[in-house]
């Protein structure tokens, strides 16, 4: 962005923002804008301004003005006319009129200015994503209280990219189920598990309520529903995470996700081998999943940055019962006190951390407690459920020493392995020391067990 103003006094001019950024598309460009008054007595203002679109997109062209030289864009600025609003076609000094007697009578001052908007319709950003800007972060256990694996702690550039907002949950994936099973030849249930289609028995992706209860299956624990045509959620579960979902069964839900919304899949479900051109979802890089988890705030221990302490109303985790971590603080000890109930814990819905009084009658939770007080556990940047609740599978195979010979930029784990890596700890058995963003666990990628389960994300071009 670039501005200009002209040495009217009644009206300045500036110029030239645009938003996208694009995949598979080019973002449009506003330049040379210039704004000046006609000094015929009119007060009309002449707006001037080239557009240019790669790939040849009409625009929508919108104006906005500002009194105190940009820090605000509330100036009503409605009476145009000329090369505004939808329909306009790339090229230069295109022009439009803004009669400001109209809209500002009387107005007067040397602080406007304007600026020209084109969107052609490209929305950059994935639904239900955050951007996680570009730059660099230290990565690893910067207290020197984690394992080994943890370390050395290393700085790590990372290219932009998006996030998913909240884990997966069961509604997002058995919307996906829904979808892959009508396309045919993508997944097969046999005894209420869903397999890839023709792999036998060798790649799971996930279990469905009727699948058999117990290793390997843990049917009993699903939440996905199946009556031999159509996928399901157990009633209440919609707007929680899914879990007991294997890592082949996050990367098949990536490329069906891409496939409903006409991305390119990242995932060779031959190989599992991840395209990180294509413009789909994908399970995020080890890095990435820790860079987002920061927050945007280096050195702190947990995603919030307000605090290096983890309390029960932040998140749903085991406080320790009988180990002693001096930044679990949590005034309950144990599973968390309306999620967790006997020898059990649950899911909380995604996004139930937001510092709100939450009622049972509206979350419906196990325990006995008709409400509770949480505390924020978004972090800044607006990511919730970095930790607890369920593990979320990274697409990067575990290595332990691989921090000391982590590429410093865009790293994507090694080459091959025996394991995928998890973060961010779960609900039932991991207490704090799991929860740290630093903390590196990991796990066979076709085990639907350890509460795992996932969010995506996206790259940018
Ligand atoms: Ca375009
Ligand atoms: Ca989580």
């Amino acid at each position: 962005m670039h501005e200009q103003e002209s040495g009217l006094v009644s009206v300045a001019l500036l110029l030239a923002t645009l938003a996208s950024s694009a995949l598979a598309n080019s973002a449009p460009v506003v330049s040379n804008v210039t704004s000046a008054q006609r000094n015929d007595g009119s007060k009309v203002v002449d707006i001037r301004y080239n557009l240019a679109d790669a790939d040849g997109n009409a625009c929508t062209v919108t104006v906005q003005a500002s009194n105190n030289a940009g820090s605000t864009w509330t100036v009503p600025i409605t009476s145009l006319s000329g090369a505004v609003g939808s329909g306009i076609t790339p090229g230069l000094n295109k022009l439009i009129t803004w009669n400001c007697a109209t809209d500002l009578p009387g107005a007067f001052g040397s602080q406007y200015k304007i600026r020209v908007i084109a969107d052609d319709g490209y929305n950059p950003t994935p639904p239900g994503m955050v951007l996680i800007p570009a730059g660099s972060f230290n990565m690893g256990d910067t207290f020197s209280e984690g394992g080994t694996d943890e370390r050395p702690v290393h700085s790590v550039y990372m290219s932009a990219f998006y996030m998913d907002r909240y884990e997966v949950t069961n509604q997002q994936y058995a919307d996906a189920l829904n979808w892959a099973w009508a396309l045919g030849n993508v997944i097969t249930v046999t005894s209420g598990v869903v397999y890839k289609y023709n792999s036998g028995t060798s790649i799971p992706y996930c279990s469905t309520t009727s699948a058999p209860t117990g290793n390997p299956h843990y049917g009993q624990y699903s939440r996905i529903t199946w009556n031999g045509s159509t996928f399901g959620v157990v009633s209440g579960k919609a707007n929680h995470p899914i879990e007991f979902v294997s890592w082949y069964g996050s990367a098949a839900y990536s490329n069906w996700r891409s496939g409903m919304q006409g991305r390119a899949p990242c995932y060779d479900t031959s190989t599992w081998a991840c395209n990180f051109a294509a413009n789909g979802y994908r399970l995020p890089t080890e890095a990435e999943w820790e860079k987002a988890a920061r927050g945007g705030t280096p050195g702190h221990r947990f995603p919030w940055s307000d605090q290096d302490t983890i309390q029960h109303a932040r998140c749903n985790y085991r406080s320790s019962l009988t180990i002693i971590y001096t930044y679990d603080t949590s005034p309950t000890s144990g599973y968390h006190p309306v999620w967790g109930v006997g020898s059990w814990t649950y899911t909380s819905p995604v996004g139930f951390f937001t510092g709100a009084l939450q009622q049972k009658m509206d979350w419906n939770w196990p325990g006995v407690a008709t409400s509770y007080q949480t505390a924020n556990g978004a972090n800044g940047y607006g990511l919730h459920d970095m930790t607890g609740n369920v593990w979320e599978w990274c697409n990067d195979w575990y290595q332990s020493n691989y921090y000391s010979s982590s590429l410093g930029t865009n790293p994507r784990g090694p080459t091959s392995g025996t394991s995928r890596v998890l973060r961010g700890g779960y609900r039932n058995g991991a207490n704090a020391y799991y929860c740290r963003v630093a903390y590196r666990y990991s796990n066979i990628p076709d085990t639907r067990y350890e509460l795992s389960g996932f969010r995506c994300a996206v790259g940018t071009p």
